[in-house]
């Protein structure tokens, strides 16, 4: 079944993300994104997404700044057409791949999943993607390969923030193969039913709804199948505090600040803070990855 985006979202939240579109604030960040038609997942949370506004105005993505409204600002200059991939290391084949032919044959689906960033603050995304394990069958991952890593662009004329070499750009993470393979994890290509908004990660970005927000690497140029661990840049900065795993764990803190609970970003209605739930609530369909890990020492 095809389904528009305004069939799966909610009403009241379609119409306050109309009237947000009107008032001119949402317009001038995302200008004329395409509508991409998906049908809704089973993996679905029924909890109410975050209004587009909010989606696409507090973001984190520190090539255009580190502040928080700084990809809504300049994440604009952006060129996302053309776009390649390269995808390398332990496939069958390997290739440099233009996005289209990425995306070719995978089923999108609208996600609405719960993202928790590792500052304790959450939203609800109506992500439309497909699973990365499709795109790794395509291409082949040869047996020896037991993890995935990912490079995210780098242009420094139209990314003012890779002038800041606090980070070892490029962008990168890394997932287990078996994280990478799970139904849960997604290549995303768009939000609330329209192409990625270049804040959030355009044209194409991973998802891992059970992991800290920077586990989801965005505007993705490369993707490599290794057999060791492969470095990552919030670890690469501060090993002590973010590890290779970054499972959402309210029972690990952070060592600056506790990670028991979240503020759902969003005004009166979906404003507030709440518990934060094992692996972000994901816990029956994940937990199962990581029996026999001490996810206090795997953190
Ligand atoms: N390339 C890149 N990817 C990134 C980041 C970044 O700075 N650069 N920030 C991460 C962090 S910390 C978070 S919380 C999420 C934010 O995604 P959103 O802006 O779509 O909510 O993107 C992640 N992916
Ligand atoms: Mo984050």
């Amino acid at each position: 079944m095809r389904l528009n985006w305004s069939d799966v979202t909610p009403k009241p939240l379609w119409l306050n993300r109309r009237k947000l579109m009107v008032g001119g604030a949402a317009l001038l960040a995302t200008p004329a994104l395409a509508k991409i038609e998906a049908a809704k997942s089973a993996y679905s949370t029924d909890e109410e997404p975050n209004s587009f506004g909010d989606i696409t105005s507090y973001n984190n993505f520190y090539e255009f700044g580190t502040g928080k409204d700084d990809p809504a600002a300049y994440a604009g200059a952006m060129t996302v057409d053309p776009w390649s991939i390269v995808i390398d290391g332990m496939v069958d084949k390997p290739g440099t791949y233009d996005l289209a032919d990425v995306v070719k044959g995978q089923p999108l689906e609208e996600r609405i999943y719960r993202f928790r960033c590792v500052e304790a603050w959450s939203m609800v995304v109506p992500w439309i993607g497909f699973q990365l394990s499709g795109l790794l069958d395509r291409v082949g991952v040869q047996p020896g390969a037991k993890f995935v890593a990912f490079e995210t662009l780098v242009r420094p004329e139209e990314m003012p923030g890779v002038a800041s070499p606090f980070i070892d750009w490029p962008y990168r993470e890394g997932l287990r193969l078996d994280e990478a393979m799970h139904p849960l994890t997604i290549m995303a290509t768009g939000l609330y039913g329209e192409a990625m908004p270049k804040q959030n990660g355009a044209p194409i970005r991973l998802v891992v709804p059970w992991k800290y927000g920077f586990k989801s690497i965005k505007s993705i140029v490369k993707i490599s199948l290794v057999d060791t661990m492969p470095q990552t840049t919030w670890n690469m900065l501060q090993p002590s505090e973010y590890g290779f795993y970054s499972n959402v764990n309210p029972k690990v803190d952070h060592p600056r600040w506790s990670q028991a609970s979240e503020r759902r970003i969003g005004s009166g209605l979906f404003g507030g803070r709440q518990d934060t739930l094992m692996f972000n609530g994901y816990e029956a369909e994940v937990a199962s990855l990581y029996a026999g890990q001490d996810l206090a020492v795997d953190y």
